[in-house]
């Protein structure tokens, strides 16, 4: 495993240098000072490059080259976004940047409800609370149609939640959910009073009429316009899955299970078309097995996203300490390795995987500085030690 780390770039309160001495090797980055749709610019690249290598580190992952929402929806301009698109694939190449993450999700990115919920160690992790998700789409957003994706016990729990809200809890849940996540690509300003969510209504509305199979067709269309470009330049493409993976606000999503990736895996049957395997937001769902996945996509895997999530049965969860809650990391681990191993035995000199512990909770300091959610430096540092110490002892008990 390569361990890796996101760092947001200059702006990220943790430091090229705070990394190095969490001991990860890699970094895992975008050039999120760029609009979604705009080309990267060789220069542009090799500025963040040199600055990351200055520091004894490599520019491992792009993570993401966002996908613009006309590519999504194929609305106007999506051909020359997708040239767009090529262009920075080609240019990231030249500067020998290699595995590019990215997702397809419709207008939100990763969505949480509460992002300091309390753990009974007093450490702070992601909340995904759908009866708080339902009493935002029901009676704060009032999405038309809405009540058709709910039944009525849901409605009934959705709205004894937003009865008991305040002010602040509204304001508060509202920008949880739509103000975008580090790493999403749009963002949606949300005053204190009197916020207007028209706006996002707005974009919700472009994907009317569009369902799961015509998000696919999408997708599948997308993949095969920029393939040959990622083959021809050795780009190794990683699609996330969608996070959490159901749908949400009545929005098509397709990343979601097996059959959602052995679906385009069928459809564009190029190696160059994998997979970011996130386990924590696979894992979110009951019905994947993720040894399972794991094996029968392991040549596809090209960047892993290493978390938990803590399920309770009722569609909530909270992210769980890396080696706690229903994520089987022990069986994982083992299993990457494995992957590893046959890669090294086929000659392949990238046999090592980019790992990066994805997520953390706040703890300690973090509690009482400004972090970036779920990307704070001590949660995540354990969760890299923790990685790295299980598979300290794999590697010694089985491949040595
Ligand atoms: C969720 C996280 C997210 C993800 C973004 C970008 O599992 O890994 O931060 O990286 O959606 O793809
Ligand atoms: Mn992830």
């Amino acid at each position: 495993m390569e361990q890796t780390w996101r760092w947001y770039g200059p702006n990220d309160p943790v430091s090229l240098q705070d990394i190095k001495q969490a001991g990860a090797t890699g970094i895992v980055t975008a050039l999120h000072h760029i609009a979604n749709g705009e080309i990267w610019s060789v220069d542009d690249i090799q500025e963040r490059k040199n600055l990351i290598e200055e520091n004894g580190l490599v520019w491992s992952v792009v993570e993401s080259l966002p996908i613009h929402e006309s590519i999504k929806t194929q609305q106007d301009g999506f051909e020359q976004l997708i040239e767009n698109y090529k262009q920075s694939l080609k240019n990231l190449a030249q500067c020998n940047i290699k595995v590019v993450c990215y997702n397809f999700m419709p207008v939100l990115d990763w969505t949480r409800t509460s992002l300091d919920y309390e753990v009974e160690d007093g450490s702070k992790a992601l909340l995904f609370d759908a009866t708080a998700l339902a009493a935002f789409d029901l009676f704060i957003l009032k999405r038309p149609g809405a009540e058709n994706n709910f039944s009525e016990t849901q409605i009934e729990a959705a709205k004894a939640y937003y009865n008991a809200m305040s002010e602040d809890d509204i304001y508060k849940l509202v920008k949880t959910i739509i103000a975008g996540l580090p790493g999403s690509s749009e963002n949606y300003h949300i005053p204190k009073t009197g916020f207007d969510l028209s706006p996002f209504q707005a974009t919700l509305d472009t994907y009317k009429g569009m369902g799961e199979d015509d998000m696919r067709d999408n997708l599948v269309y997308f993949l095969n316009a920029i393939m040959s470009t990622a083959e021809e330049n050795g780009i190794l493409m990683c699609i996330h899955p969608d996070d959490p993976p159901f749908s949400i606000l009545g929005l098509p999503r397709i990343m979601r299970t097996k059959e959602d990736y052995a679906y385009i895996f069928d459809k564009v049957d190029s190696i160059n078309n994998g997979i970011t395997f996130c386990t924590g937001s696979l894992g979110a769902r009951a019905d994947n097995n993720l040894p399972q996945m794991f094996k029968r996509f392991a040549d596809r895997v090209h960047f892993l996203h290493l978390r938990s999530t803590q399920r309770d049965g009722k569609g909530n969860f909270y992210e769980a300490n890396h080696l706690e809650g229903n994520v089987p990391m022990y069986d994982l681990v083992k299993l990457i390795l494995s992957e590893e191993k046959r890669r090294k035995e086929a000659g392949r000199e990238d046999f090592l995987i980019p790992v990066r512990p994805d997520h953390g909770h706040q703890m300690l300091d973090d509690l009482h500085k400004k972090t970036n959610p779920g990307y704070s430096a001590i949660g995540r540092l354990r969760g890299l030690a923790e990685l790295r110490g299980l598979e300290f002892g794999i590697r010694k008990a089985f491949f040595e």
